[in-house]
């Protein structure tokens, strides 16, 4: 039978019961105990409402609700038992509104959908920082590895998908005021399965990384986990070996935010399980720990100045220790400029300052080429060796939106890469299924909703946008400087319903603003920016001033060590502009793959189990669009398909349509949806689609065709579907 069987509800319910998952008085008053576990079947729509329902779920552990299809899911801060084997069990084949609700089902139904309709898929999972997008991702990754069918030989790829999550954790994710393990880079992860429903290979694309945390943290926060890992974590001989000591304090990229230790973090058991996994992925570390130890020392090399307040290095600096890099290029390297002009080169000495600039800048450098390295050798190491007939359940985890006491060009970038997201989310569901319904023909009430599509042209457009003036001031040669760009904000930006300047915020008596700030109203709530770092942040300069030689011959040369393709273009573009076309990507990927949400909350600031903060949640729900998808979903349709799809699959269950329908697919499903007694509230005829109004509708269908696929044979049923 196959592994996809999908289950009578009756017969799962019974099955919970007698394995204790529900007591028959639980099954029957369900709803007073725990709560509603489709908002879509609340009694209102009202705000209130919605929040009575997930506080009273919550307050049961049962973080998951639906929202039709889409899944909301309420941080628990504590381990739940409801990731195992034999939860997965339960949830495995069954549909999505049989059992209470779970993350295993969403996956599920994704990867069933794929199956039969043999088409891409991917899940959005959103929320802002802290909310429980990185856990929800692993919990389905776990999933597909451990649930989906397997040959042996195949293991050793999902093998490979599991463990490259430890180490990108280690390698992209920090401890923020926001989250203890927060991702500071974006990961879309593509799953790729074979026609049987096999994982069979990976693939990783990553969206910028938080270079500048390598140089600094703010107070309370730390660098990326792997640094404290190594020294805290590596043997005697390896720390040994890469000219280190042990314990963070010795770093000065480690102790800028004062918090090295971390009470829910186990960096030495961190770091068994990331060498665990390295030696999975089949990494060669020696190189890789070289460099991340090459990082630690070139942040404690130090520059006294000479009397005319020029750089020289510290007496006690050991630069030997910085991976194969000739000392006296490196010592250059960092107190001169090598300029070249026509066929000379000039040295201009640095000041101290500019020093400690160089050597910051080749720290970022240099880690965000190991990362970039990483992701490069994680892929090559899950590739599908097999690239006949495959289907991709995409996996979406970026950084959540963020608002700090002082926020930078990195909230910048991480904000309107959620703006992006909820963009699409808007696009897919607000928009497009009211769109949908017109260019159906199906009758129907327009929901109102704020469309974020003001804030994403305030920052992106073409010419006028906020991204477009700071590449402008980036590349304008002569006197710009952050000031300069924010001049330049206020002049163009200053009448926009979402900025706000320096001038008009006392205006309006909010919150004052510094004369280094500017505030965006962003769909999520109010972020006030500092533009100090804006244009240096935005050129990256180590790329970008093509003059700086020496620190790219160092660079190149450390990149030999990872044997990557060493060239630099002239002038590549800023990093912003280049975020930005790679989120453009990303949706062009996204746009082209059928749609599944889950929208996570957080549920408290103080990261604390059982604390349900109201106001907070209220404030997520509202910006998350909660209450009008719930609207939008609730006034329309739980399920939709096209009219051949649908008379492809359930047309056995009607003598009129089995084997064959000779008409036109609309008539068929029409006889069919009649002999199965749909009634005419239940449904209604598009131009192109069947709309089933409620998915119980749907389900008993789906029950019906299982009990003809035992009668038929499943052979016949295939065969008989082919032609
Ligand atoms: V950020 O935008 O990367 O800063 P995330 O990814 O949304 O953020 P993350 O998944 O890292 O948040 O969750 C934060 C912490 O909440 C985790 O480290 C866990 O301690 C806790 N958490 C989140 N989800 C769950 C869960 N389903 N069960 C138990 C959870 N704990
Ligand atoms: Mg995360």
């Amino acid at each position: 039978m196959s592994h996809f069987l999908v289950h009578s509800a009756a017969t799962l319910l019974l099955q919970l019961v007698a394995q204790g998952q529900l007591d028959m008085e639980g099954a029957l008053t369900a709803r007073d105990r725990v709560g509603i576990q489709d908002f879509v079947l609340l009694d209102e729509t009202t705000e209130a409402a919605f929040l009575s329902n997930l506080k009273k779920r919550f307050s049961k552990d049962l973080i998951y609700t639906y929202i039709g299809t889409l899944l909301v899911s309420v941080n628990p801060y504590k381990e739940l038992d409801i990731y195992n084997k034999k939860q997965m069990d339960i949830y495995m084949g069954v549909n999505f509104f049989e059992l209470p609700p779970h993350i295993y089902a969403l996956a599920d139904n994704a990867y069933h959908t794929m199956l039969t309709e043999f088409n891409n898929h991917f899940i959005l999972i959103s929320g802002e920082s802290g909310a429980g997008k990185t856990e929800a991702s692993k919990k389905i990754l776990q999933y597909y590895a451990v649930s989906c069918p397997s040959t042996t030989l195949l293991n050793t790829v999902r093998d490979k998908m599991l463990m490259s999550n430890p180490v990108l954790e280690a390698f992209g994710n920090a401890k923020t005021l926001k989250n203890d393990n927060s991702s500071r880079f974006g990961k879309y992860m593509d799953i790729q399965f074979d026609g049987q429903g096999d994982a069979v290979g990976g693939h990783i694309l990553n969206y910028l990384l938080e270079k500048s945390r390598v140089v600094h943290q703010n107070h309370g926060e730390r660098n990326f986990h792997i640094f404290y890992q190594l020294v805290e974590g590596g043997s005697d001989d390896l720390l040994h070996q890469l000219g280190l000591e042990r314990g963070c304090q010795h770093y000065n990229y480690l102790t800028q935010g004062q918090c090295a230790i971390v009470q829910s973090i186990n960096d030495k058991n961190d770091w068994k399980t990331v060498k665990n996994a390295l030696q999975i992925i089949n990494f060669d570390e020696t190189h890789l720990f070289e460099v991340i130890a090459s990082v630690l020392h070139l942040g404690n090399v130090r520059f006294d100045s000479d009397s005319k307040g020029h750089a020289l290095l510290n007496n006690n600096t050991e630069l030997h220790w910085l991976l194969g890099v000739d000392a006296h290029r490196l010592q250059e390297g960092l107190t001169f400029r090598k300029i070249e002009a026509k066929k000379d080169q000039v040295l201009s000495p640095f000041t101290t300052d500019h020093a400690i600039y160089a050597r910051d800048a080749l720290a970022k450098a240099i880690y965000g080429q190991t990362f970039t390295w990483l992701v490069n050798r994680i892929n090559e190491s899950m590739e599908n060796k097999d690239p006949s007939r495959k289907t991709v359940i995409g996996l979406l985890d970026i950084y959540g939106f963020e608002v700090f006491y002082v926020n930078s060009f990195e909230q910048f970038c991480i904000n309107y890469c959620n703006e992006k997201l909820q963009q699409l989310f808007i696009e897919l569901t607000l928009k497009s299924e009211q769109e949908e319904y017109e260019a159906e023909g199906i009758e129907w009430e327009p929901v109102q909703f704020f469309n974020n599509k003001i804030i994403c042209d305030l920052i992106e457009e073409k010419h006028r946008g906020i991204i477009s003036l700071l590449d402008e001031e980036c590349l304008r040669p002569g006197d710009a400087t952050d000031l300069t760009f924010l001049e330049r904000l206020e002049e163009k930006m200053g009448n926009h319903p979402h900025f706000v300047t320096h001038k008009l915020a006392d205006k309006m008596t909010r919150k004052t603003l510094e004369r280094g700030d500017f505030r965006l109203l962003h769909y999520a709530g109010e972020v006030t920016y500092c533009v100090v770092g804006f244009l240096d942040k935005n050129n990256d300069l180590l790329y970008r001033n093509i003059k700086d030689v020496s620190l790219q011959l160092i660079l190149c040369q450390i990149k030999m060590c990872f044997r990557l393709y060493c060239k630099y273009r002239r002038r590549p573009e800023t990093v912003v502009t280049q975020f930005k076309s790679s989120l453009q990507k990303l949706t062009e990927i996204l746009m082209a793959k059928e749609a599944w949400y889950i929208r996570c909350l957080k549920s408290n600031e103080s990261k604390q189990s059982g604390q349900f903060d109201e106001a907070l949640i209220r404030h997520q729900v509202k910006y998350l669009g909660l209450m009008e998808h719930l609207r939008v979903r609730r006034a329309g349709f739980a399920y939709r398909r096209k009219y051949d799809v649908f008379l492809k699959r359930y047309k056995p269950l009607c003598p009129a349509t089995w084997p064959h329908w000779r008409g036109v697919a609309a008539d068929g499903v029409e006889v069919l949806v009649q002999h199965l007694g749909y009634l005419p509230d239940e449904y209604k005829m598009g131009r192109t689609k069947i709309f089933i109004r409620h998915p119980r509708t749907l389900f008993a269908t789906e029950d019906a065709y299982e009990k003809c696929k035992h009668e038929l044979g499943e052979c016949q049923l295939r065969n008989t579907k082919a032609t």
